[in-house]
C-alpha cells in the first residue's frame, strides 16, 4: 500500500497571531509571542501550526487585506522574527503553514494603486473592472460584509469588484500575469521552508465571465455572488496549473477554504489523482443554525442535521480517495462549546465530547486556539467592544434594514460574531490573562479569571490533557486514519454514534449532545465484553452490553476485536 501522506496523520493547530501572545507589550499578539509558547503547542502533541495572515496589511479585515505579500506586518514582528519562529518550530518537529490570501489584495497594495491610476496602466487588469450598466453596478452582487460588491471609481468611469470589503479588491485570475505573481510569492515562502498553505476563499478565484445576477436570499438587499463566483468555470484549471508549477515541487500540505462548495464539488478539489489540493474546509455544518438573516440568527443546530452533514462529507470524499478537514471552529466562527456543547455545568465535559466525536472521524483535525481549553463565547455589552467589521456592519443591517431591536441584534452578535474567536488567549487568571502587559487590542473574555490555560493544565481532568490523549490516539491508532466510516442511529436526536471499520478491528465512537442521560440499544453484533476503552470523558461502561448508557455530554471510544 502507498505510504500514507504525513498530513493524513497530522493534527493542525490554528494560531490567530494577533490574539495568541504579545511579547512586547503593545497589546497585539506577535510572532515572538508564538515562539514563547511553542512548548505549550509541542506538548499538546499537534503536528502543524496554521498561522492566520502575517503579511503587511492595513488591518481593515485583520490581515486578510494584504499590501505586501513578501513582508511581515510590523505589529506582528519582523522577517527575522518569522525565520526564528519557523526554525524553532521545526526544531520541535512542528510544521508551519501560512494563510494564502490571493482572491483579493488590499486596496493599499502597489498593484491596486497602479491599477486605479489609469485604465491603461499595466496593472489595471490585475483586478476586475466593469463599466456601469444603465448607470448602475454591473450586477446585483452583494459583498460578504454588506453593501454592494462593486465600488465606483468616478475618474475611471468603472466599477471594481470586491466580494469582501471595498478595501479588498478581487484579483483577476483570468490574467496570466496575476497567476504568475501568485506562484512567485508562493515560492518566496516555500523556499524559506514553509510547510504549506491554507488558501483563503480559493473556490472564489474564477468568476463566471457573464457576471450574472445572483439570487436574492435571506432578506438580503443584494444578490448572492455564489452563483457567479463560487466554483467558477476555471477554478480547477488554475489549481492544476498551480499544482504543476508550484505545489508539486515541495513536500507540503494544502487546504483550500471553499465556501459554498458541496461534497460532490469537493471531490474535484481533493481527489488524489486530480493534483489540486490535499483537502478543503467546507461550511455545511457551519450553516445549520442560520436563520432568515443568514449567519446572525438565534437558531440552534439540530444533531440529526449535523450527523447527516458530517456523514455525507466522510462518505463522499472516501469515494474518490479525497480527504476531509475536520473542524468545529476557526477565527470566523463562534466557540464550539457555546454553539454545539454546553457553556454551563457541562462545559469541560461537552468540550471533550466535541473533541472526541470530531477527532475520531476520517480527515485532518484542526484545533482553533483555545478550543483545547474549552473556551466560550464572549459577552460584550456594547457594540463598541467589538472590533470586527462584519459584526459592526451586521448591527447596522439588522437594526436599520430589518428593524430588529438593538437587543435582538446584540443577541445574534453574541452568538455569531467572529470576535468570539478572536478574544486574546487567556494564559492565566490575571487582569490581562498573561496575554499582554499593555492594553489588549480586543478585550479579553471576562470569564478568563476562571477559564484559562493555567487553570486547565493544572486539572488532570481538564480539556488540554484530554486533547493530548485524542491527538496521541490519532498518532498511534491506524483505524482513525484508515477505518471505513459508518454512521449508526442516524435519527437519534441526542446521540452521535459511528463506526470506523478495519479488516479485523472496529472503533465505535459515541457522543451524547444533550444534558440528560441517554441510552442506546447496542446491536447484537457489536455487543462485546472484551473491548478496549480507548478514551472516555466520564463514567461509562468498560464493555458493550445490550444497552449503552451515556451521561450528559458523555463520550467514549471502544475498540472491538
Ligand atoms: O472567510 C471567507 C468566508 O467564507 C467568510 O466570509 C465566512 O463565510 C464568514 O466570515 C463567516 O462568518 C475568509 C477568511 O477566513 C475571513 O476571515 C476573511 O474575512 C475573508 O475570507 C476575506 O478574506
Amino acid at each position: 500500500m502507498n505510504e500514507i501522506p504525513w498530513w493524513k496523520k497530522s493534527v493542525v493547530y490554528q494560531v490567530y497571531p494577533k490574539s495568541f501572545n504579545d511579547s512586547n507589550g503593545d497589546g497585539v499578539g506577535d510572532l515572538n509571542g508564538i515562539s514563547e509558547k511553542l512548548d505549550y503547542l509541542a506538548d499538546l502533541g499537534v503536528d502543524v501550526l496554521w498561522l492566520n495572515p502575517i503579511y503587511r496589511s492595513p488591518q481593515v479585515d485583520n490581515g486578510y487585506d494584504i499590501s505586501n505579500y513578501r513582508d511581515v506586518e510590523p505589529q506582528l514582528g519582523t522577517m527575522a522574527d518569522f525565520e526564528h519562529l519557523l526554525q524553532a518550530a521545526h526544531d520541535r518537529h512542528l510544521k508551519i503553514i501560512l494563510d494564502l490570501v490571493v482572491n483579493h489584495t488590499s486596496d493599499q497594495h502597489p498593484w491596486f494603486k497602479a491599477a486605479k491610476s489609469s485604465v491603461s496602466d499595466p496593472h489595471h487588469d490585475y483586478y476586475i473592472w466593469k463599466k456601469p450598466v444603465d448607470d448602475h453596478e454591473p450586477n446585483n452582487w452583494g459583498s460578504s460584509f454588506g453593501g454592494s460588491a462593486w465600488e465606483y471609481k468616478k475618474d475611471l468611469g468603472e466599477y471594481y469588484l470586491h466580494l469582501f470589503a471595498k478595501q479588498q479588491p478581487d484579483l483577476n485570475w483570468e490574467n496570466p500575469k496575476v497567476r504568475q505573481e501568485v506562484y512567485d510569492l508562493m515560492r518566496f515562502w516555500l523556499d524559506k521552508g514553509v510547510d504549506g498553505f491554507r488558501m483563503d476563499v480559493i473556490s472564489l478565484i474564477s468568476k463566471d465571465p457573464a457576471y450574472p445576477d445572483g439570487p436574492l436570499i435571506q432578506g438580503k438587499a443584494y444578490g448572492s455572488y455564489y452563483a457567479g463566483a463560487a466554483n467558477g468555470p476555471k477554478v480547477h484549471d488554475y489549481l492544476q496549473e498551480m499544482h504543476e508549477q508550484v505545489l508539486s515541487h515541495y513536500n507540503i500540505m494544502t487546504v483550500g477554504e471553499t465556501p459554498h462548495t458541496t461534497a460532490q464539488q469537493a471531490q474535484l478539489y481533493t481527489a488524489a489523482d486530480r493534483h489540486e489540493l490535499d483537502m478543503v474546509f467546507h461550511f455545511d455544518h457551519m450553516h445549520l443554525d442560520y436563520g432568515q438573516y443568514g449567519k446572525f440568527s438565534t437558531n440552534r443546530f439540530k444533531l440529526v442535521d449535523l450527523k447527516e452533514v458530517l456523514a455525507r462529507w466522510e462518505n463522499t470524499l472516501a469515494q474518490v480517495d479525497g480527504w476531509n478537514s475536520l473542524y468545529w471552529s476557526n477565527h470566523d466562527q463562534p466557540r464550539p462549546v457555546t454553539r454545539f456543547g454546553d457553556e454551563g455545568q457541562y462545559r469541560i465535559r461537552s468540550a471533550k465530547m466535541l473533541g472526541t466525536v470530531l477527532h475520531m472521524l476520517q480527515g485532518t483535525p484542526y484545533i482553533f486556539e483555545g478550543e483545547e481549553l474549552g473556551l466560550k463565547n464572549v459577552h460584550f455589552d456594547q457594540l463598541s467592544d467589538y472590533n470586527d467589521l462584519e459584526t459592526k456592519n451586521i448591527f447596522k443591517e439588522l437594526t436599520q434594514q430589518h428593524h430588529e431591536s438593538p437587543e435582538a441584534a446584540m443577541k445574534a452578535i453574541y452568538l455569531h460574531s467572529r470576535d468570539n474567536a478572536r478574544t486574546p488567549m487567556p494564559w492565566d487568571g490575571s487582569e490581562k490573562g498573561g496575554f499582554t502587559t499593555g492594553q489588549p487590542w480586543l478585550g479579553l473574555n471576562p470569564d478568563h479569571k476562571d477559564i484559562n490555560a493555567a487553570e486547565d493544565l493544572a486539572d488532570s481532568d481538564g480539556v488540554y490533557h484530554y486533547y493530548q490523549h485524542l491527538i496521541k490516539l490519532r498518532h498511534e491508532e491506524p483505524l482513525i486514519t484508515t477505518g471505513v466510516f459508518e454512521l449508526l442511529a442516524p435519527d437519534d436526536p441526542n446521540l452521535f454514534i459511528y463506526l470506523r471499520k478495519g479488516e479485523h478491528e472496529t472503533l465505535l465512537v459515541a457522543g451524547n449532545f444533550s444534558s440528560e442521560e441517554r441510552t442506546w440499544s447496542v446491536p447484537d453484533d457489536l455487543q462485546a465484553k472484551d473491548v478496549d476503552v480507548l478514551i472516555r470523558n466520564s463514567e461509562i461502561s468498560d464493555s458493550l452490553e445490550k444497552t449503552l448508557t451515556l451521561p450528559p455530554f458523555g463520550a467514549v471510544v471502544y475498540k472491538l476485536q
